[in-house]
């Protein structure tokens, strides 16, 4: 048995076409239906529907055998006992820092919110300067605001939310899509199975 972990919404949506193409299809539609484990056309495959931020923890530990995550996600989890093989190019977009379109001068450290707080971390380390960073779970946007943090890191797609909210793109931090994660031990015990099925997917992304 073979188990594929995604999540609902954009990436569901956009991995479709790519599993179809390998000749893999849902026989539920995770948006209507309440199963978590979702039963295909074929009888050795399953696909386990989470929330994004989840897949890498059930494929690291080997509850599936793959799953598709935003880089973003992959980032800020930092796991080493995943192998990341296809990029497939799906759910494209930005992981920037962004923050009100008038900024003014701080005598202070900079605070800045995001779910992505361990990337937040590091980013900043990296160019050397120092920033309080402040944990948040969801609506970044928010947080500049009502004065929470001088800015967030969040992903950008059209850059529609920001502008909504008076906010604007200040510095990328890394270009962002989905990619193919695959279990250590699944690779090797599953091989025969997960090899013709990495391929098909890679193919299928051109
Ligand atoms: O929603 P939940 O908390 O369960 O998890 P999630 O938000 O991580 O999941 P989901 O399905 O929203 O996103 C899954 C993956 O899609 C992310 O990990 C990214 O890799 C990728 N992706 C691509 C995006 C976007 N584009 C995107 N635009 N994820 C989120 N957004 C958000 C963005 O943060 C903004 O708030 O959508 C909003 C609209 O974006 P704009 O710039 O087009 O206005
Ligand atoms: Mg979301």
């Amino acid at each position: 048995m073979l188990k594929i972990a995604l999540s609902k919404g954009r990436i569901f949506k956009e991995t479709l076409p790519l599993l179809k193409q390998a000749g893999i299809e849902p026989l539920d539609d995770p948006e209507t239906s309440r199963k978590l484990i979702l039963d295909t056309n074929r009888d050795d495959v399953k696909l386990v529907i989470i929330r994004a931020s989840d897949v890498p923890t059930y494929v690291e530990y080997g509850a599936a055998d793959m799953g598709v995550a935003g880089k973003d996600v992959l980032m800020e989890y930092g796991g080493q006992e995943l192998y990341e093989l296809v990029d497939l190019k799906i759910a494209c977009c930005k992981l920037m820092v962004a923050g009100p379109v008038d900024m003014p001068e701080l005598s202070r450290r900079l605070r800045v919110a995001s779910k992505y707080a361990r990337v937040a971390k590091q980013y900043y380390a990296s160019l050397g300067q120092q920033v309080e960073v402040i944990k948040l779970y969801g609506s970044m946007e928010l947080a500049p605001l009502v004065g929470l943090a001088d800015v967030i890191v969040d992903v950008v797609d059209t850059g529609n939310t920001l502008r909504a909210n008076g906010l604007e793109p200040k510095e990328k931090i890394a270009d962002i899509s989905s990619r193919l994660v695959v279990n250590k031990a699944s690779m090797k015990m599953k091989h025969q199975v997960v090899k013709p099925l990495l391929d098909q997917i890679a193919k299928a992304v051109g």
